[in-house]
């Protein structure tokens, strides 16, 4: 098997700093075909597994005729419900026992169209899928919940905990003398990750190796242990690359399930592909939403009450919340705030984690609303936002700790040239083009648990650092050596990173943005402590040539340790550890304590898990935050929009690699381009399916629909925030995006259009 590790093969100095620019560490190996994804892996005699999905989206299934499908070439087995493994439930993501008896991942009674009712294996993949053709299968079919519109949908399940509350505030909204009123959607979106999900899947014995592409090492892992219950250390999930995932690859899935019971069952390695349309329909994307905002304000614009209702689909067999008030409840300053939300079962998969799960839609709805409100009064839409600027978290009584958001509004205003912008809609024009400028903000909160890192120095003075965390194209590899060599006062072409193996010390979900903050300080703490050791042991070992010199201290700058005074020798890493003997110094460190967790807390051997820490727990109330400034073209005849130019502030605390960082926050914005314009999962309302389940019809953002992105950093070191400084980044950038589009596209055309996508036929 082989194993990847990185170090950079450039070794400038600068660069390789916590702070500079170097490119990523396992780019080569990505452009010259040499990173082994989890498909690619072919164990000795593996066979295929595909699955066999309900064309019903409701309904039970009565009979499977497999006869025809097992005669056909090449099949080695045909799972159905009546001789697939009954499973062990396993415990939910958060670490709480999962129900009572026991899991079936093939299903008789149907919940979405799509889902695994059989599977089929065989030699080959092309086997396997025509023989899967063969298989005969009758529904008793039962009415279905397309979607939030279905007229049968209802309004869906309470949220208590989603009611938030202060103040009067549906009094004050009566009584404010300025109203404003209005409903916003967003529809399914997918991730449309460029690789698509499965699993390549071996037992030996009772032991375990996955190959599936990851987000969450140890949270998988645990989950195929209390599958099948064996120990957590017999599984070994293997996954150093990922052709990204924006949350979909944090869990396992009835897949994995799938997969692995077909090669204990017929004793081989198995490899299961997910086409793409099976990803559309299995795998659930950011659910649709709607929300009612009402803005009460006084003359002068200052807000006296937000009312909000909203609702998100969840699936009519699992549960999903995509949590609407959380930027509506701290973005801006009110004296009176309430609001509520409902999840309404729908026949679709259950909806999951997209980029920014919750903030993402919220931001639209306020985002837009508070600028009706500025074009209601005729007040500048930043002005407005200044206007409203909440100084702490009304919600949690907390101050921030750190919030540029006014230098973020300066900055990107400036160099977009807001000052400029004539008020009126339909104002500016460039020929048949309307020109319209938007503006709009955006937050995510600083989420943390504990990551553990192992730092080695070994003979030859290079450096390894290992964790089972994850890259998926964030950076991971690239800032955990930067960390390294610099704690360690090595060139960055000495340090080598692996990651993503269960096999490596622990690390939580590459979710929810926390990974760079919490692996970086696990690295940190790893390395100064590999580096006191040595500068130990230089000082006191006997056998060591700066015994002699009774320094309390050493220094080393680019792999040379020395006296700080420039007397006694000057000697390389390695050359140290020759002389003293030693074949590597280690160090494995966590970041427990930072995140206010115990050692019992500590995952690494998964008989507990931590929980995702609130970004209020503490004293102060810790978010990243940005503003989106940005301009479009709408074609008078044919309603057609093009952004073309954005400039965007963002705040993310200290950047660990502001190259990388800035590629994180342009990605995330050209996912809010999509939003706004493109993306759209269509439902069949007559058969509760997706239609344009494919890149081909479900529309993402292309280079052709990017302008060139400006990018501004306007954050300060967060030392509240994490161990270095730094926030979130991943998530942050595609936070207030669309938002920015709509306000945009009604400063060009004065049309307001409060449904996502802002496609053409709603403009003309
Ligand atoms: N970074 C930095 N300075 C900081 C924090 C981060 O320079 N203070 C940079 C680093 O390069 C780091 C990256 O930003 O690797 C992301 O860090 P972080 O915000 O901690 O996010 P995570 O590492 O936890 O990654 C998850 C996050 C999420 S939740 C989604 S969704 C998402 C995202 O990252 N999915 C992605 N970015 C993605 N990028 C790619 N290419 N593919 C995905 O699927
Ligand atoms: Mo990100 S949606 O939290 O994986």
């Amino acid at each position: 098997m082989s194993v990847h590790q990185f170090r950079s093969k450039h070794g400038d100095a600068s660069d390789g700093a916590l702070g500079g620019r170097l490119m990523r560490i396992d780019g080569e190996a990505k452009i010259r075909g040499e990173a082994t994804y989890a498909l690619e892996n072919h164990p000795e005699n593996l066979c295929h597994v595909v699955l066999v999905g309900s064309t019903k989206a409701s309904g039970r299934v009565t009979k499977i005729d497999t006869a025809a499908a097992k005669a056909a070439p090449g099949v080695l087995l045909v799972l159905t419900p009546d001789n697939q493994l009954e499973l062990n439930s396993a415990s939910t993501w958060l670490g709480t026992p999962g129900p009572d008896g026991p899991y079936r991942a093939l299903v008789r009674d149907v919940a979405f169209v799509g889902q695994h009712i059989a599977a089929v294996a065989a030699e080959t993949f092309e086997q396997a899928t025509a023989a899967a053709a063969l298989l005969a299968i009758d529904y008793e079919e039962a009415p279905a919940i397309y979607g939030l519109d279905d007229p049968n949908a209802g309004h869906g399940i309470e949220l208590p905990p989603r009611s938030i509350e202060w103040g009067e505030a549906a009094k004050a909204f009566e009584a404010a003398p300025v109203k404003i009123e209005a409903t916003y959607t967003t529809p399914r979106e997918y991730h449309t990750t460029i690789e698509p999900h499965g699993i390549v899947a071996r037992w030996t014995g009772d032991e375990l190796t996955i190959w599936e592409p990851s987000q969450w090492i140890n949270g998988m892992a645990r989950t195929y242990a209390e599958w099948y219950g064996i120990p957590y250390d017999k599984v070994r999930m293997i996954s150093p690359f990922i052709g990204g995932g924006f949350g979909s690859k944090a869990l396992v899935l009835a897949y994995g399930a799938i997969a692995t019971m077909v090669a204990k069952l017929l004793d081989r390695p198995v490899k299961l592909a997910m086409t793409r349309p099976q990803t559309f329909a299995l795998i659930g994307g950011r659910a649709a939403t709607r929300q009612t905002l009402k803005l009460g304000a006084t003359p002068e614009g200052k807000l006296t009450s937000i009312v909000q209702s909203g609702a998100n689909e969840t699936s009519v067999d699992g549960m999903w919340v995509e949590p609407l008030s959380v930027v509506t409840s701290i973005m801006y300053a009110t004296p009176n705030f309430s609001s509520r939300q409902n999840a309404v079962p729908v026949n679709s998969v259950t909806p999951g984690a997209l980029r920014a799960p919750g903030e993402n839609p919220s931001a639209f709805g306020i985002e837009c609303a508070i600028d009706e409100l500025a074009f209601e009064l005729g007040i500048d839409p930043v002005e407005i936002r200044l206007i409203n600027y909440a100084e702490e978290d009304q919600e949690a009584h907390k101050p921030w700790s750190t919030r540029p958001l006014r230098e973020a509004y300066a900055k990107a205003g400036e160099v977009f040239g807001w000052a400029k912008r004539s008020p009126a809609p339909r104002s500016m024009r460039d020929g048949r083009q309307l020109i319209g400028w938007g503006v709009a903000a955006g937050t995510y909160p600083v989420r943390r648990t504990a990551g553990e890192a192992l730092v080695r120095i070994l003979a030859d003075g290079s450096v390894e650092v290992l964790s089972s965390g994850i890259d998926m194209g964030q950076g991971t590899y690239t800032i955990l050596a930067q960390t390294a060599a610099e704690a360690l006062g090595v060139p960055i072409s000495q340090v080598a990173v692996r990651l993503g193996d269960s096999e490596l010390p622990g690390a939580p979900v590459a979710g929810g943005s926390q990974l760079a903050n919490l692996l970086t300080g696990a690295v940190h703490k790893a390395a100064l402590s590999a580096r006191d050791e040595l500068i130990g042991l230089a000082i006191n070992d006997p056998a060591s040539p700066f015994r002699n010199l009774q320094a309390n201290t050493l220094s080393i700058e680019n792999g040379e340790i020395a006296s700080p005074r420039g007397d006694g020798p000057r000697l390389s890493i390695a050359a140290l550890l020759r002389q003293l003997g030693r074949d590597k110094i280690e160090s494995l460190r966590d970041t427990l304590a930072e995140n206010g967790l115990k050692p019992e807390d500590h995952f690494r051997n998964f008989s507990t898990i931590s929980t995702m820490r609130a970004p209020t727990d503490g004293d102060y109330s810790m978010h990243s935050w940005c503003v989106h400034f940005v301009e479009v073209r709408v074609d008078e005849d044919f309603g057609t929009v093009r952004v073309s130019r954005m400039v965007s502030a963002l705040d993310s605390g200290r950047l660990y690699n502001p190259r990388l960082a800035e590629s994180q926050w342009k990605g995330g914005i050209i996912m809010g381009i999509g939003m706004a314009l493109l993306e759209e999962g269509l439902i069949d309302p007559r058969h509760a399916r997706i239609i344009n389940d494919n890149l081909g019809d479900y529309l993402i953002a292309t280079n052709a629909d990017v302008p060139d992105l400006q990018v501004i950093s306007v954050g300060v070191p967060d030392t509240h925030a994490s161990v270095l400084g730094g926030k979130g980044v991943g998530e942050l950038g595609i936070v207030g995006v669309a938002p920015a589009i709509a306000n945009a596209v009604f400063h060009a055309t004065g049309k307001r259009v409060r449904d996502l996508p802002i496609t053409l036929e709603k403009l003309i």
